[in-house]
């Protein structure tokens, strides 16, 4: 799926899987925006409240209050991570 869909390689993918995964603290597949503005985290040391909510409003792509591994993969990881 996001290997056709930004041409990324399996390592790659792998490595945002990682990040995704730990967001996805209760491992259900997807990211609700209490898990991205979970301290837990540790995104909180590099981004402010405010970004982390612009973050997941741009990251839902479809609006369904869900971030799945293919939205989240939308985000250029590399720069913020
Ligand atoms: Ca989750
Ligand atoms: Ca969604």
């Amino acid at each position: 799926m996001v290997i056709e869909k930004y041409g990324w390689d399996i390592t790659k993918v792998k490595r945002v899987r990682a990040i995704f995964d730990r967001i996805d603290v209760d491992n259900n597949g997807y990211i609700i925006r209490k898990e991205i503005l979970d301290k837990k985290t540790g995104l909180e040391e590099e981004m402010d409240r405010m970004g982390l909510r612009f973050l997941f409003r741009g990251l839902d792509e479809d609006g369904d209050g869900k971030v799945t591994f293919v939205e989240f993969c939308a985000l250029n990881t590399e720069e913020i991570l």
